[in-house]
Parts: C-alpha cells; structure tokens; sequence
C-alpha cells in the first residue's frame, strides 16, 4: 500500500544509494489475476556512498518468498517498501512476488489494455512489479524471461532464445528500473530494416493489432528519418540488433522510451491518409522522433534523481524540434513552438502551478510532466546554443555524451559539458533552471548623431514560493532594419545580464527600425510594444519570418483587445490590410500564411486582459473574436473563394510540409466563407474529402454554423469501428460548440455509448476539449467546472494520474471574475474532500487552491 500521508521530497536532501545493481535477471509468469514475478539482483555496495539499510521499493505486491545468497530471509514490510537485515558486501537478492495486471488501472507497472500486457514504469512504476531500488541512479543489466501462450513477446534489448510459450531477452546497456518494458499480446508487426553509419543492420517492428497494420507505414518511416537525423547531426547511432514499438490503446501519455522497447499510445504512432489530419502527421513523427533520440538522451545518459527530469526532456524536446524544423522548414516550426510557450508554458507560469524546469520540491514526480520542464527545458538548450554558436554546442553535446555516457547525470554536470567545452561562464544562466516565472523584458530606445542605443530591462515577478527573482542571463536577438526593410544590422545576439542595460550602434545614416527577439530568442515576454506603424512596417518587411509573424500577431491581438475593450465592432483597416497582402502573397509559404490568418486564440486574450489589470469576460472575448471573424470574411469577400480554389490539391495526397500548408491555408479559408457561403463550401469538401484533414476541417466549419448535425451523424456512422477517429468526433463537437451549447454537449457525449470513459484519450477527448473551450468552460453558472469535477471525482479512484494531468484545467482561475473563481474554488474543494483522493490529485487540487 502506498504511504497514507504523502511527503514532500526534496533536491537537497539528495543521497546516493547505498547499494548497486550488477544484474538483474527476472521472470515473469503471466497470468491476468495472478501473475508471479521471479526476480534475481545481484547488489553490491556502493563504495562512494556510506552504509545505510538496506530498501527495496514496493507497492501492490504480494511476497510469496525472499533469500539472499540462497538462504531464506522474512524481510520488514514497510507501507512502501521492504527492509531486510543484508551482509556488508555483494550478495543475490531473490524474490517472487505476486501482481494482478487485469485490475491495474492505474495504467503504471504491469497492465492489461485489449488483452495484451503492457508495462508503464516512469516515473515510479517498476516498483508495482517487483522490489527494487527505483530510483534512477541505479541501473542494472536486465535479463528477462517472459511465459505465456499469448504469441508476442518482447523486452528491452535484444531476442536471446525463445520456444514454446517463453522468451527471453538481454539487454546489455545498464539502465535504471524506470526504462524496463514488456508487452505480451496478440501482435503483427510492420517490419524494416536499418542500416546504421557503423554498418550494423537493425530490425525494426511496428507492433499492433492485427487492423491496425494499415496505419504503420508512416510512422516507420518516421523512425528511419529519425536514426539517419539523429547520425547526421549529433553523431549517435543506436545500438542494439533491433528496435521495437508497440501501439497501446490505454495509456497515460503521449509515449515512453524504454530501452529498445518504445511504447506507444496508439494515438502517437498509428497515421493514415484516411483517418489522421495533417497535425497528427506531424505529431507521430515528432513523438516517434523524440523517443528515439532519447536512448541517447535519457537512456545512455539518465537522469540521477527526478529532480534533473529537464536534463533529459528539455534536451530531448529540443532535438525534436530541430529534427521537425530540419525536415519541413524552422520558420513555421518556430512559430508554432513560440505559441506553446505563450499559450501554454506562460499561462502555467502565471498562475500557482508554476514551477522551475528544475523543481526543488515535489510530492507525486507525475505531476511535474509539465509544458515548463518539457518545453521551456527545451528553451534553455535552445539558449545555450544561442550563446555558445553551433560549433560550440556540438562541442558541448561530443563531451556531454563522452563524459557521461552510462551515468545519471545532473544539471550542474550538464552545465559543466557547456563550460569546459567552451570557456563560458554559465554561473547566472543556470537562474533559468531554478527560477520560475517568466520573465519581462522593457525596452527604450533613442537616436542621436548616428548611434542608436537600446535600452533593455527585466524582471521576473513573484511565483509561489519564489517572491524575489535574481536578472537572468538572456539571449536577445537583434536586427536592424533601414526604411526599405534592407538589414543595416544583420541579426546580432546582445546578451542581457543585468536587470536593465543599454546596447548602443554607431555609425548610422538614419534612425533603423528594430527588430528584437527574433526567433523567439528567448522565453520572455517584450512588454513594451512598438508603436503600430512600426509593427506594420515589419509584418510587411522584416527579413526575420518568426518577427514578422509576430508584428502581425500582436497587431492582430492590440486590435482585438481594443475591440474587447470598447465591446465589439468592425477590425480596423489597417489589419484588414495587412492580412489581404499577407494572404494574396504567393511568394509566402501557405503554411505561414495559415499562422497569420489564425487570430490569438481566447486564452491568450485573456491572459493579455489579465496582465493588464483587466478582468477578462470569457464569453465576450469568444463573441468579439467571432464578430471579427464575420466581418474580415467579408471585407475579404473578393479573394476568398479564389484563395480557397488555389489551394485544392489535385496531386495524390501527401503528409509533407508542402501539402500539409496548403490544406491548413485551404482550411482557415473555409472557415472565413462558411460566415457568408451556409455552409456549401464546407458541405462539400466533407462530401468529397479523401484524407481526415479535409474532412475534420470541413465537419469543424459545419458544426461552428451550427449546421453540422447531419455530417456529424455521417461521420460517426463512417468512423465508428475506429477508436482514434471516433475521438475526434468526440472532441471536435464540443470545441466546435457555440459557447452556450458547449456544456450540454459534453454532458451529452459523456451519455454517448461510444464514450469508453476508463480510456484516457476517450476521457480526454471530452473532458479535454471542454476546458479546452474557454467561453463554453467558463459558463457563467459554472455547469462547465461541475461536470469536469464530477468526472475528475469518478476518474480518480481508477486513473490518479490522468486525472491529475486534468486538474489542470482549472489553471488559471485567477484571472476570471470573482463570481467565477468563487464557483471554481467551490469545485476544487468538492474535489478536495473527496473521501480517499489520490496523492495525485490532492497535490494539484492544493497547489491551485493556494
Ligand atoms: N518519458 C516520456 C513521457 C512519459 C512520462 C511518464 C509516463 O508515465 C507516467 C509516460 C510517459 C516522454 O518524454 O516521452
Ligand atoms: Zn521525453
């Protein structure tokens, strides 16, 4: 059983273990009810850490025997663990427990989904499995033997030997308990080969359900771009004989990398031209990527304790990105990585969940799987690359892996690698790992006798339990523009140490325009904005694609919060300009066109209202926001059919960067003539899509008319054998919803008998987009939080994580009136006292309340 009162564990209190795994060698007994785990460890004495009693973690075994050495022991039970009195040197450790995988809902250690056993053991779950320090510093070379009838099964590592009903595998790589896998299952697997740079061959397997197999084509090519990239740009081929992915239709997250045994949410792996959109393209291909690279960085190199969690994710997040951007362009991929940080990361940072990407405390470590350690982690390599060049950054990454590999590294040792490689000091910027919030940048500047200088200040407001923020060492890239948008300054990296500093450039005919934080250089938000001629002036010329989309964007969000301000009214000429020329731009990638069509979304009003002292109202914002979409649909009435025309593809359908950009220009068109067409645009391209994104695009345009009934019908009766498009339908009725109607529809689908709920993506298909529909969410009554809450309160016994994971909806419950916050604190206190909440739940739910 777990601990009844939950601590909180902390980074200083830091202690290396006492005892070392040489080998482990476990067997596994598969049953549904009663499956029996045979383990054998030989440990050994930590030399560089002091005596301490011996503990090994557990939690929901059944002890059937232990020995040491082969004598029979009568271990301690303790509420997570076990201790036994162990001779003061090596010794085996032999144990058999007993688990039942069928009644494991949890989704963590040993679980069943479909009929097939499947394990999930980041960040704490080999300690479900079997007794083991699971801690990541220590690690093992596993052996493991699997019996069972069921045809698949499979391991970390390599195939040893197999027969009749078992299998066994080695892995020879060391690595801790969080990265061991096992799938037992009725499986087919789409099979390829690899050949690395050492001419080695691997085999690599897609493993799904027999139906499934239709949709494993892409992601295998995914996974080969990824190896031949992950060779090309940091040198690092893999290193076993094969590579194995398995599809899981229950599970908490996107995907886990265990050694030479990813798994997968079905939903992170599986694509076809049928069922999945353009984003789901993408999404597979980044995931399947970013696992992959992590056998390098997290499973060659690991982490020493939770804590360093960003030393594998941040870093892994960031080759991720740039393997997206070096295969379909860095301009697009830029921007859409800036609008997570500013939609996402700088909304958790606002508000009582913001954290450091280095937490110093936590109580349940799945709670801080957070976009702040994921993608502002990536932020901070990204940083650091800025600051010490390319050449330098390859440099740091060659010692990193040479200094490191096979150990659980830190923070500070990843710093070092930068340090020694480079000669830079990375005292002040490693602030950016310890403290939270974002931080703001204010700017001035002045022109005198041809120098131009630039005056920059920071500060980091307050977060819990961080009420005074030192300057940060930050990256800000510059360019200078002249009159005509030709560059008198090329994009030079200043870097602000100071709390406020000045830059200055001489020699100058005339006054440049500037062009600050190009490509997003840095995590922070520019407060000051420049006036709108300049901003103009840039979304027409700037020379940099993520600033110029950016002065576009915050024209578009000044506009939109004026019109919020003075409660509704037609967009300004000046924008209205600014986007006809940007659209009728061919000379413009689609995919980028697409981004400047797309208004700041309702959050980011909101979070634009709050920063400025303002109490947003949710369902006003939704309205100004449509009206503006009304009205630019017909003042551009002359060109949208045109545009929309231009963008139909006659070639055969591609998930590529290319195609992917027309049908998302296509599509935000579509919605611009469903305001004025009823629908008949959209009514047939549903009619006549042959791939998901022109038919989910079309049925959204419907249903945000309200005239999507029938093609929703259709499409459910289409889709309805297909777990994964059936979430779309699900989800997209309900962000799609007018605001009134989104509650009553999610109550409605949670009836629905497709809605599997104990399913996390079914789960999340609805619950997810309703919190995700903040004019719908926020309803004034607060039906919205009540029905999310009731359905956290009936998840929670089953699901604690998932369920935590979705507390997080109620983020950003300061911001609202007090009407509504006193609505939402009333739901989170329901949630609060729920009798036997998990630690999960009851950590998120306190930390919002605070
Ligand atoms: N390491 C995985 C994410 C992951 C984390 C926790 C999980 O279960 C609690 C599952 C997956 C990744 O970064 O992809
Ligand atoms: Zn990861």
């Amino acid at each position: 059983m777990k601990d009844a009162a939950p601590q909180t564990i902390y980074l200083a209190d830091y202690m290396a273990p006492g005892w070392l795994v040489e080998s482990v060698h476990l067997t596994f007994r598969l049953a549904p009810q009663a499956t029996r785990v045979l383990s054998r460890i030989a440990f050994r004495p930590n030399p560089d850490s002091p005596r301490q009693p011996f503990f090994l973690h557990g939690e929901d075994l059944r002890l059937i025997a232990a020995s040491i050495d082969g004598t029979p022991v009568t271990p301690q039970l303790t509420a997570t663990g076990l201790t036994c009195d162990v001779p003061d040197a090596p010794f085996v450790w032999e144990a058999e427990v007993e688990i039942a995988p069928a009644d494991n809902t949890v989704l963590e250690g040993l679980y069943m989904s479909n009929g097939m056993y499947c394990t999930q053991c980041e960040a704490e779950g080999f300690r479900k499995i079997t007794y083991y320090p699971d801690r990541p510093d220590v690690m093992g070379v596993y052996t493991v033997r699997i019996e069972s009838d069921l045809p698949v099964l499979l391991s970390n590592g390599n195939p040893v030997a197999s027969g009749d009903g078992w299998a066994e595998w080695h892995d020879p790589w060391p690595k801790p308990s969080y990265l061991f896998a096992l799938v037992a299952g009725d499986l087919v697997a789409h099979h390829d080969t690899f050949t690395t740079m050492d001419d080695r061959t691997v085999d690599l397997n897609i493993w799904v359900r027999a139906p499934d197999l239709d949709k494993c084509g892409f992601g295998m090519g995914a996974l080969k771009r990824a190896m031949i990239w992950d060779e090309q740009t940091y040198g690092r081929a893999y290193d076993l004989d094969v590579f194995n992915i398995v599809a899981v239709d229950d599970f908490n997250m996107g995907a886990m990398e265990n050694k030479g045994l990813n798994i997968f949410n079905s939903s992170a792996v599986l694509a076809n031209q049928a069922t999945s959109t353009d984003a789901d393209f993408q999404r597979v291909e980044a995931i399947i990527a970013h696992e992959y690279f992590h056998n390098w960085t997290g499973n060659r190199i690991t982490c020493r304790d939770w804590f360093q969690l960003c030393l594998k994710e941040g870093l892994t997040v960031f080759r991720d990105q740039s393997f997206t951007g070096d295969l379909h362009g860095h301009a697009v991929k830029r921007i859409e990585d800036a609008l997570v940080m500013r939609n996402r990361q700088f909304q958790e940072d606002a508000g009582p969940l913001s954290h450091p990407v280095r937490p110093d405390s936590f109580v349940e470590i799945n709670n801080f799987y957070t976009v702040t350690v994921y993608e502002k982690g990536a932020e901070l390599v990204g940083m650091l690359k800025r600051l010490v060049g390319d050449d330098g950054y390859r440099a740091a990454l060659d010692l990193y892996f040479d200094r490191h590999d096979g150990q659980a590294a830190t923070i500070e040792d990843w710093l070092a690698c930068f340090t020694d490689a480079t000669g830079r000091d990375l005292t002040q910027f490693k602030r950016w790992y310890e403290q939270a919030g974002t931080p703001r940048l204010t700017v001035r500047d002045d022109f005198k006798d041809g120098t131009y200088s630039l005056h920059i200040a920071q500060e980091t407001p307050p977060t819990p339990g961080q009420p005074e923020k030192l300057p940060l060492h930050i990256p800000v890239a510059l360019g200078l523009l002249d009159d005509t948008g030709a560059e008198v300054l090329p994009t030079t990296m200043l870097e602000l140490t100071g709390a406020s500093q000045t830059f200055t450039f001489d020699n100058l005919a005339a006054r440049p325009i500037p062009s600050i934080l190009r490509g997003f250089s840095a995590p922070v938000i520019v407060a000051s904005t420049p006036p709108a001629g300049e901003r103009a002036f840039l979304l027409a010329h700037d020379t940099d694609p993520f600033n110029r989309w950016d002065a576009g964007r915050s024209l578009a969000r000044d506009m939109l919060l004026d019109l919020i301000r003075q409660d509704g009214g037609a967009p300004d000429a000046g924008y209205l300009d600014g986007l006809r020329a940007t659209l009728t731009d061919s000379g413009l990638d689609p995919a980028f066109r697409a981004l400047v069509a797309q208004l700041p979304s309702e959050t980011d009003l909101a979070i634009a209202l709050a920063a400025a002292g303002e109490t947003p109202d949710p369902l006003q914002i939704h309205r100004v926001r449509q009206d503006v979409r009304r009205h630019t649909a017909e003042a551009l009435s002359d060109i949208l059919p045109r545009l929309y025309a231009d963008m139909q593809i006659q070639s055969p359908f591609a998930p590529d960067a290319l195609q992917g950009g027309q049908r998302a220009l296509g599509n935000a068109i579509l919605m611009l003539l469903s305001e004025r067409d009823g629908g008949a645009a959209a009514q047939a391209q549903f009619d006549g899509a042959d791939n998901m994104t022109q038919q989910l695009a079309a049925l959204g345009a419907l249903l945000h008319i309200g005239k999507g009934e029938d093609a929703a019908a259709r499409f459910h009766d289409q889709w309805q054998d297909d777990r994964l498009v059936l979430n779309k339908w699900f989800g997209i009725q309900i962000t799609m919803a007018a605001p009134e109607e989104a509650v009553d529809t999610a109550a409605r689908l949670t009836r629905h008998s497709d809605f599997l709920w104990k399913n996390p993506n079914r789960f999340r298909s609805v619950m997810g987009a309703l919190s995700a529909h903040p004019a719908g969410f926020h309803r004034a009554d607060g039906a919205g939080y009540a029905l999310l809450a009731d359905w956290l309160i009936r998840l929670d016994p089953l699901n604690p994580q998932t369920t935590a994971r979705m507390v997080a909806g109620f983020d950003g419950l300061r911001r609202y009136d007090a009407d509504r916050q006193a609505l939402i604190r009333r739901e989170l206190r329901r949630i609060a006292d729920t009798q036997g909440l998990s630690p999960d739940t009851t950590e998120m739910v306190t930390r919002l309340l605070q």
